[in-house]
């Protein structure tokens, strides 16, 4: 009997690797979608898997929508993805940040606990929760601070699924995610929007890359490598949370001068910086230990900075080509 999968976000970034993962593994993978007037199915056919998964309209904010869906999907296993995922953004929106991410987390979890209690959960949660770093390295027992209305409304949604495990033992459990990119992930972000500028340079289509502050510093891996994490929490016994980062920690300054010199092109010749960028509040410095999900899962990063960069701006110099 193959095993069904309900994502939440199966959209994003991470819905579509994830989608791809379970897909090569037998499973049959649903996902909500939320109607929007564009196309937002681009991912999923960029991976070929468009006409594998089974959609079904839905929206974090709609408790009866969720309800349904986890009825249609029969999913043994739902992992809630679904988010407004740009900080930036959570300035200018903090209310229906609070509603898809915070509530809207909540409201699957119902969903969960109302139609099935047996089937096994995944939770989103988020390194910005760390937001003013209370230790050198943070790891699953490094206190938080949040620094953003996004990251606000994750640690809401993060104890909400701590306190679904303790109080009904559902199988609940929170990846704590640090930057995961990818030629998937949205323009809005800094490393795509570097990656993306540095091929439209290349070729002769731009002139200047407008940033805010790179000084701030991220652990940055691979999104494929960290789909794999989120499964490997969902086959586990016992739910728990983990901490799924690389180790590494790098200036936003410094990812800049990988993508610039993979081209031949001088960063310094681009680079205008535009207090437009720099946020309210900002997160300098972020930097996971991921020994927990090595020990416990087995799992570990298997794709460098320099990799994961070269390999953006490669993906942006095809896609612009074309
Ligand atoms: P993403 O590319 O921004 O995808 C977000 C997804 O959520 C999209 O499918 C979006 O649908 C959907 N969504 C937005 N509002 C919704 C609503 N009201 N109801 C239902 N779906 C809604 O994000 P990602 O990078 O894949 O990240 C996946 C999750 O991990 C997010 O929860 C994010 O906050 C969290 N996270 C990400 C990172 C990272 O570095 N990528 C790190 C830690 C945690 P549309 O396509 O229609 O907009
Ligand atoms: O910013 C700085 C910015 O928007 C990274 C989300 O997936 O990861 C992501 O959140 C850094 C920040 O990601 C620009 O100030 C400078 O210090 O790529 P970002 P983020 O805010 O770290 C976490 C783990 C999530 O959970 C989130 O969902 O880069 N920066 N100049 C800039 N950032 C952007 N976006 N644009 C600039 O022009």
């Amino acid at each position: 009997m193959n095993k069904h999968a309900l994502i939440t976000g199966i959209t994003g970034q991470d819905g579509a690797y994830l989608s791809q993962l379970l897909l090569g593994k037998g499973y049959r993978v649903h996902g909500i979608l939320a109607r929007r007037s564009s196309d937002t199915l681009w991912r999923l056919r960029k991976l070929g898997i468009a006409d594998e998964v089974e959609l079904i309209d839905g929206d974090l904010t709609d408790l009866s929508s969720l309800i349904r869906a986890l009825q249609t999907s029969k999913a043994d296993e739902v992992y809630n993805l679904g988010a407004q995922s740009f900080v930036g953004s959570s300035w200018q929106q903090p209310l229906l940040t609070a509603q898809v991410d915070g509530v809207g987390a909540l409201n699957v979890l119902e969903a969960v606990r109302i139609v099935n209690p047996a089937a096994r959960f995944y939770q989103a949660s988020t390194s910005e929760m760390f937001g003013l770093i209370q230790a050198e390295m943070q790891d699953e027992s490094t206190p938080f601070y949040p620094r953003s209305p996004y990251g606000v409304a994750k640690l809401m949604a993060h104890w909400a699924t701590v306190n679904y495990r303790e109080s009904f033992g559902l199988h609940a459990s929170s990846g704590i995610l640090f930057n995961h990119e990818s030629p998937l992930r949205g323009i809005e972000f800094v490393t795509r929007k570097v990656t993306d500028a540095v091929a439209r340079i290349k070729l002769g289509l731009q002139q200047e890359l407008r940033l805010g502050n790179i000084d701030s510093k991220r652990d940055w891996g691979f999104a494929g490598d960290y789909v794999e994490a989120m499964w490997l929490m969902t086959q586990q016994a016992e739910a728990d949370d983990y901490v799924i980062a690389t180790g590494r920690t790098t200036t936003v300054r410094e990812m800049c001068r990988i993508a610039f010199e993979h081209v031949g092109l001088s960063m310094e010749d681009a680079l205008v910086i535009d207090p437009a960028f720099v946020r309210p509040a900002e997160v300098d410095v972020l930097l996971g230990n991921p020994a927990k999900a090595k020990a416990k899962l087995g799992w570990t990063p298997r794709t460098s900075l320099e990799q994961l960069i070269t390999g953006m701006v490669d993906a942006d110099l095809r896609r612009l080509q074309r």
